[in-house]
């Protein structure tokens, strides 16, 4: 977050200043000609930055590509230049952000492919990093950093002379940046782990010769060094995300270790004592608590579940008003910082809710990346101080048992990159269908622990039967749910509805349902359940009064710029970079905005 704090003064001094020199010109020369100049946007990349070590045989083609950086940005500034006042609203997009976004991941994929050439291929986040923005006001752009690259120090030869056992063989964990002072110590323990961890794997090789199959040193050795590595990794990046930008340290990456089957002395980790960062003037800060002041994380804080409430940090019981993507892979541009600034600032929204698909070409297609690109946005939304709903967005197939083994690896990898945080909340299924509630339950009861052991505090939603109808679908209600109910604290039953759809009698369940479970909705449309068709505001209104009534939080379907009237911004939007005020959206979008923005009443 400083990082982007930091870019956003530079770009306002960028604006300043390029105003200042139109002031200038037009003393001097009179109107026209040189203020055009002036007005040409120049593009804002993010820096990329190796947190690894480069194999010497490597360092000269990471170079090249680092400098390549550079100078798409320069023939990017020319084309903008080139162009002025060509093409449609779109151009500039199309034309020109687009393709520069397409060459920059290919020039970060072949820095991680030669870096995995001779040592672990890194995760150097392409695709986050890969999308630039534009200074509207002009301006230099900020300049990729290509100073050389740390050099890996080749490991030590094996030292032989053991007893011929194998030993593990593990990447070193690098720390690429700075560590606050603050942070030094923690840091410092959790590499002396790694080392700990190394040496313990050691000697159960050396304890337990002759054991088990041949899958035996994978399974009960290297298998669950990899996942303390891992969960040391996070510890660390954590350690220093409380006090500084969160670095990506590569943990999936890095966490895997190797067997040398001739033995010998394994390659000791770095344990040198981390670069300090200038010390920061800020209390050591808790979890969570460096959110921007006034955001719904820095006012709130960690949530639970009092009663039947939703509570805050504080034990008062608040409702969350936010909205929930469309399917991350149906419309991929439509949440990004721009969006979720807009949510946070324009809408003055609480939370997003990050529609994660399991099928339709969603999360079962690439789990890494799209794993990636949900723990991206987390940290994006999490910047702003806007609360998170990770969905595990199952629909077709509706028996989430289907999926548990994909919802298991999900959670532990989402959970283990947030454990700290206290702005998250977990999803672990939309909604069910064709499935009876202990069919859910059983699946809850498997999930649910996954998430709680790298996060105990999260608050944790339930999809409910009937695509989460709390039953009322498939003839049953919520009585099901009093008989039986998940077993662990924090949790919450999820209802949804669709306002042309579902009228007064479901409203009549969900306020009595209100009293004994706790509800969050945390989808709704306000069209019928297709997610197209009229709106129905008026419905809609009904509805969201007896929520507000009863505190029940609730997230609008969806945050895309489709089609389909559920879409709340106009055709277009994603493509460019404005999502604020009401211009950009559609009828829908104007309707929640206002609501979110009041908490009241009527569209407009
Ligand atoms: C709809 C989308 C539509 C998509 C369809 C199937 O609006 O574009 O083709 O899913 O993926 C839900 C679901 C939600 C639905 C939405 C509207 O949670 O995925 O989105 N809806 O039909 N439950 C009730 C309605």
């Amino acid at each position: 977050m400083y990082r982007s704090r930091s870019r956003f003064t530079r770009d306002r001094r960028w604006q300043i200043a390029a105003v200042a020199g139109v002031a200038v010109v037009v003393a001097g020369v009179g109107l026209g000609v040189a203020s055009a100049d002036a007005a040409v946007p120049t593009v804002n990349c993010p820096q990329v930055k190796i947190g690894v070590a480069v194999p010497a045989q490597q360092q000269a083609d990471v170079q090249r590509n680092l400098e390549l950086l550079n100078t798409q940005i320069t023939e990017a500034n020319a084309r903008l230049k080139s162009t002025v006042g060509q093409g449609g609203p779109q151009f500039i997009q199309n034309a020109i952000l687009g393709p520069l976004k397409d060459k920059r991941i290919a020039t970060i994929n072949r820095i991680e492919t030669a870096i995995g050439r001779n040592a672990a291929k890194p995760d150097l986040n392409a695709e986050g990093l890969a999308p630039c923005t534009l200074n509207q006001g002009g301006g230099a752009s900020p300049q990729q950093n290509t100073a050389p690259p740390a050099t890996a120090t080749s490991a030590p030869a094996a030292a032989g002379g053991g007893d011929g056992l194998p030993t593990v063989d593990c990447p070193d964990v690098t720390i690429g940046v700075a560590v606050p002072a603050q942070q030094q110590a923690d840091v410092q323990r959790n590499l002396e782990l790694l080392q700990t961890q190394i040496a313990e794997a050691n000697a159960r090789i050396r304890s337990t010769v002759g054991q088990g199959g041949p899958q035996f040193i994978q399974n009960a050795i290297l298998g669950p060094l990899k996942d303390k590595r891992f969960a040391t990794i996070n510890r660390i990046e954590t350690a220093i995300g409380r006090n500084a930008a969160k670095p990506d340290l590569n943990a999936e990456g890095l966490a895997p270790c190797t067997l040398n089957e001739a033995g010998g002395a394994t390659a000791e980790p770095t344990t040198a004592a981390p670069t300090t960062a200038a010390p920061t003037t800020e209390a050591p800060a808790q979890p969570g608590a460096d959110a921007p002041a006034g955001s719904p994380v820095e006012v709130n804080g960690q949530l639970s579940v009092c009663g039947v409430q939703l509570c805050n940090e504080a034990g008062t019981a608040i409702q969350l008003r936010g909205m929930s993507s469309h399917g991350l892979q149906f419309f991929p541009n439509c949440v990004n910082a721009g969006s979720l600034s807009a949510l946070r600032n324009d809408w003055k929204a609480d939370f997003i809710r990050l529609s994660m698909y399991v099928q339709e070409g969603g999360l079962e297609t690439d789990p890494t990346g799209f794993t990636n690109k949900v723990n991206g946005l987390v940290d994006q939304a999490t910047e702003l101080g806007l609360y998170v709903v990770v969905d595990f967005h199952i629909l077709t197939p509706g028996d989430p048992n289907v999926n548990l083994g994909l919802a298991k690896t999900f959670f532990q990898n989402v959970t283990a990159k947030h454990a700290d945080n206290n702005n998250v909340i977990y999803e672990i299924a939309n909604e069910p269908n064709g499935v009876s509630w202990d069919g859910i339950k059983n699946y809850a009861d498997q999930v649910i622990p996954v998430i709680r052991a790298n996060s105990p505090d999260s608050v944790v939603l339930v999809g409910t039967r009937g695509f989460s109808s709390l039953g009322l679908t498939d003839g049953s209600d919520e009585k099901e749910i009093l008989a039986d109910p998940v077993d662990f604290k924090n949790i919450m039953y999820t209802f949804h509805f669709y306002a042309a759809s579902h009228g007064a009698d479901r409203r009549a369940v969900v306020a009595r349902a209100a009293k004994e479970l706790p509800l969050f909705v945390s989808e709704f449309g306000t069209q019928t359940f297709t997610g197209d068709g009229n709106n129905d505001f008026t419905s809609t209104d009904a509805w969201l009064d007896l929520l507000k009534a009863n505190k029940i939080s609730y997230g609008m379907w969806s945050l895309s710029d489709g089609r389909e009237t559920n879409s709340a911004f106009k055709q277009g939007t994603c493509a460019g970079t404005n999502f604020n005020g009401a211009g950009v959206l559609t009828e829908s979008g104007r309707y929640i905005r206002s609501r979110i923005l009041t908490g009241v009443g009527n569209p407009n």
